[in-house]
């Protein structure tokens, strides 16, 4: 089973926006926006909808640059994660009841704080290259626990 997801990623030429997970899945880790694609939306429109529902603004100006699946050890349900690199918006950045977001300087990206992905394809999302990858993780990060990387595959591609 394949659940579409998406994750926006404001950035700035020296910062990128960040969101505090506050509850839930990946809860106490440093992450884009995003969420479930419902049934009927595309997926940038998802993405630009949770863009506003979680951090208050909208997206002037974004491109996909990544398509990861995420699996987990013993369960069968594959995240198909869409990135998109924000750079243009409209609207104050503003906490919501799901993320308390921050800049963070390009170099000091808290990537002990995020999903433990992130730090492998952080640099072509940061140089504007598109990629696609796979990780399988043993469970899922949250405040305590980082997921351990079982498989990880990253390549960039010319087209997604
Ligand atoms: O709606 P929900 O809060 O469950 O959305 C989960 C968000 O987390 C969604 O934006 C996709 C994102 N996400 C994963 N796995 C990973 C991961 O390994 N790394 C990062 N950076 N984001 C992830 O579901």
């Amino acid at each position: 089973m394949k659940k579409v997801q998406t994750l926006c990623i404001v950035r700035e030429p020296q910062r990128i926006l960040l969101g505090m997970k506050k509850y839930g899945f990946g809860v106490g880790r440093w992450n884009g926006f995003g969420g479930k694609v419902e049934d009927g939306e595309s997926v940038s429109a998802a993405a630009a909808r949770e863009l506003w529902e979680e951090a208050g603004i909208r997206p002037l100006d974004f491109a996909e640059l990544g398509i990861i699946d995420f699996e987990f050890e013993s369960d069968p349900k594959i995240i198909e994660a869409h990135i998109f690199c924000v750079t243009k918006f409209e609207g104050e950045i503003s906490e919501s009841n799901e993320m308390k977001p921050q800049w963070f300087g390009v170099s000091e990206i808290p990537f002990g704080k995020m999903w433990s992905d992130d730090e492998y394809w952080m640099s072509l999302f940061l140089e504007g290259k598109k990629f696609r990858g796979k990780f399988i993780f043993d469970r899922p990060s949250d405040a305590e626990y980082r997921s351990k990387i079982i498989e990880k595959n990253i390549h960039e591609v010319e087209e997604l």
